[in-house]
């Protein structure tokens, strides 16, 4: 039997080869993340601290994007056979900018072993047709209809799925059936595109085109995790491969490197098929899909969230009084002055994740540990080991569709869009979307519940029984 997490690595394994032959930069952008993660593992000792070194070379994540709830009802089964459940809830619709017509939500293993045994995740997108900011009454049912007609998923694939989802893994000859048949599903098709029909709806977004101006889906990047996103950058430039003018997310700075760092490139043209008005079909090409590459750090609270997204903001504000100054250094000044320093505060403050541990080879001395988390960090009772961030960000995410438009598109703000949440996605993909920092705090929880009671810390113990945020 093959079992589950196997199914998942050997996925993103295939689907990684597949890729790198789709497109070529995809590879270059491999061999540099590989020198940069070799170069830093060598010369830093902490460099396992957010993952071996063997989890984060295999690690990537990918994008996809369907039109219709059925298409992802289809999705999320796929990634249900590979450990992979739909957490968090992105809406892209509103940037004030080059704003798309999407909702989104990542599939991702939950569980500790399973993030460690192979993180693979994918940001997935679902087109909302019903939108009216951009899509009129008349083109919505002719974007239904067109949806309705294709059919990304091979109903042999749905049944293995399905099948290695209720088995926790396939037998031999099926699991390899499935991960063909897997791989096919995210390929380029080569089949035409109607020219007249992609147009018409590239005008409204070039995200609503990629989605429903072809006849199949496809994966729109794959990325790799890198040790040294700063260095990354530097090196990429130097192979002549022109990235965004910057790193999005936290700014480099001498603290604790948390949430997500991420930058991009748009991948080359690439040949595809088309239909004429005529019925004619000729070469052309389409510039659509992507390289990227991530820096991972610690997961923040929701305490600590807040905190970034308030220092983000502050940033952004200063950025726009003063376009001159170089942006990494406002933030790296804003972020020397408001956020915690070290991983410790960090956990003190309860403004970050951790795997707590009873501390080895403390003395007693007749003491009793103390009830807050802050005093057993500083007397030695507990170590704490963060949690990696496994998630996304939607303003990162924003700026990644962003960079890949053609153009602004067309979104007419005053009418209303149509409301969507957590809730409505979960309707819509038939499973619970959770919620990320929901499953950070079980994680945590379960850590320090289970190191509190070897250290018989019962007044710590009653503090988080007592349902306090933490002891
Ligand atoms: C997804 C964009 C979001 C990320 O890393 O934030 C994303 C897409 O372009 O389909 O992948
Ligand atoms: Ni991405």
């Amino acid at each position: 039997m093959v079992p589950t997490w196997r199914l998942r690595a050997a996925f993103a394994r295939r689907l990684s080869g597949m890729y790198g032959t789709e497109v070529p930069a995809y590879t270059t952008l491999l061999e540099v993340t590989g020198q940069i993660n070799d170069e830093v593992a060598g010369r830093d000792p902490d460099a396992g601290r957010l993952g071996g070194i063997a989890r984060v070379t295999a690690e990537r994540h990918g994008a996809i994007r369907v039109g219709t709830a059925e298409e992802l009802r289809c999705a999320a089964q796929i990634f249900a056979a590979l450990g992979m459940h739909p957490v968090g809830f992105y809406d892209l619709r509103d940037g004030d900018v080059g704003a798309v017509p999407v909702v989104s939500t990542a599939f991702r293993p939950t569980g500790t072993e399973e993030l460690e045994r192979n993180p693979f995740r994918v940001f997935t997108s679902l087109l909302t047709t019903s939108d009216r900011r951009f899509f009129d009454a008349d083109l919505e049912s002719r974007l239904e209809s067109f949806l309705g007609r294709r059919r990304l998923f091979p109903p042999e694939l749905l049944r293995l799925a399905q099948h290695a989802e209720e088995s926790g893994g396939l037998e031999e000859p099926q699991a390899e059936r499935f991960l063909t048949l897997a791989v096919a599903a995210f390929e380029l098709s080569p089949e035409p595109v109607d020219r007249a029909w992609y147009a018409e709806l590239e005008r409204v977004s070039a995200v609503a085109a990629d989605i429903g101006g072809v006849a199949a889906t496809h994966i729109n990047h794959l990325t790799p995790r890198v040790l040294d996103i700063d260095a990354l950058y530097r090196r990429m430039g130097e192979r002549d491969i022109t990235m965004i003018d910057r790193i999005q997310g936290p700014p480099r700075w001498d603290g604790p490197d948390v949430l997500l760092r991420q930058t991009s490139f748009r991948a080359l043209a690439e040949p595809r098929t088309f239909r004429e008005a005529d019925g004619s079909v000729t070469a052309g090409s389409l510039r659509v899909r992507f390289g990227e590459v991530e820096a991972r750090g610690i997961a923040l609270t929701r305490a600590g969230r807040a905190r970034y997204d308030e220092l983000t903001a502050e940033a952004e504000r200063q950025a726009a009084q003063h376009p001159e100054a170089d942006r990494q250094e406002t933030a790296r000044a804003l972020w020397d002055a408001g956020f915690p320093r070290t991983e410790h505060q960090l956990a003190a403050g309860q403004q970050a994740f951790f795997t707590y541990r009873p501390a080895t080879g403390r003395p007693r001395d007749g003491q009793h540990p103390p009830a807050g988390l802050a005093g057993l960090l500083e007397q030695g009772w507990l170590t704490a080991h963060p949690l990696v961030y496994e998630d996304f960000l939607p303003r990162s995410a924003a700026g990644i569709f962003r960079s890949n438009l053609t153009g602004e598109g067309t979104r007419d703000a005053d009418l209303a869009g149509t409301p969507f949440d957590a809730h409505r996605l979960s309707e819509a993909i038939g499973r619970p979307v959770h919620d990320p920092f929901a499953l950070y705090a079980t994680q945590q929880d379960r850590s320090l519940r289970r190191a509190l009671s070897s250290l018989e810390a019962g007044a710590a113990l009653r503090a988080l029984d007592a349902g306090q945020p933490a002891p």
